[in-house]
């Protein structure tokens, strides 16, 4: 495909010092030049990470604020990002939405500040338990998928990742069709509500209990562009993960 494979490790509220030191380690032994690799440490260690790591890995913030500066005590935005040299940062996770309470309408402000800053983003879609089983996924996906769209302005720096909530730490893998599927139904939804080139080339990565044995079966399906992962992304099995499509 022309889009190029993109795998991002979510480290959540993980790690320290000595365990990042260790991490960072391995991902320094990543080559892959035709496969962009984001991890996304707690923000405290961004600069900790980025000043260690010393191939093309990049390093992503777990989530951003709205708006520049101000009085937001204990927020960090896209400018400071910026400024210290972080490229990238995950919005809407399904904990931020889940645990935190983000609305969709926060997380659309945040999507739209982030992007005019100039900073790439991460923005997370997927349904719950409860609504996969009452047949509402495409309705969640696309209402999320709505707040993104208008959102942006430029989708040039823009991965979306589809991690349905019950697959989240739970070791329930969607299977490759469950995922396909609404890889497929995101990237029809993008042609007909942006443009078949942003259809064509915006990166759909999958993300849900991902882990060695599963990524390359999930990585063979047509619209599956590559991964968020979460806790593998702290074990040496990221790097499998990172060829999964080799
Ligand atoms: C989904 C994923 C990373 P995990 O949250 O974003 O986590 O791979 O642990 O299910």
């Amino acid at each position: 495909s022309e889009r190029k494979f993109f795998v991002g490790g979510n480290f959540k509220m993980n790690g320290n010092k000595s365990s990042l030191a260790d991490i960072v380690a391995n991902l320094n032994k990543i080559d892959c030049p035709n496969t962009d690799v984001v991890v996304a440490p707690p923000s405290i260690y961004l600069q900790y990470l980025s000043a260690s790591i010393t191939n093309q890995v990049k390093v992503a913030s777990q989530n951003c604020y709205k708006v520049a500066k101000g009085a937001y005590t204990g927020e960090i935005s896209p400018d400071m990002l910026k400024d210290m040299g972080i490229e990238w940062v995950i919005l809407g996770h399904s904990e931020r939405r889940h645990v935190f309470n983000e609305s969709n309408e926060l997380i659309g402000q945040k999507v739209k500040h982030a992007v005019e800053s100039g900073i790439k983003i991460i923005p997370c879609v997927g349904e719950k338990l409860d609504e996969r089983e009452a047949g509402v996924t495409e309705n969640i996906v696309f209402e999320q998928m709505e707040m993104i769209k208008n959102n942006v302005s430029d989708w040039s720096g823009v991965v979306i990742a589809y991690e349905p909530v019950w697959a989240i730490g739970t070791g329930k893998t969607a299977t490759p069709d469950q995922a396909q599927e609404v890889h497929d139904k995101i990237r029809k939804w993008l042609a007909k509500n942006v443009s078949d080139e942003v259809a064509a080339t915006t990166r759909i990565i999958y993300g849900g209990s991902v882990n060695a044995s599963n990524c390359k079966e999930l990585a063979k399906c047509k619209d599956i562009d590559g991964f968020l992962v979460g806790g593998a992304s702290l074990k040496p099995e990221f790097n499998d993960i990172v060829k999964a499509n080799a």
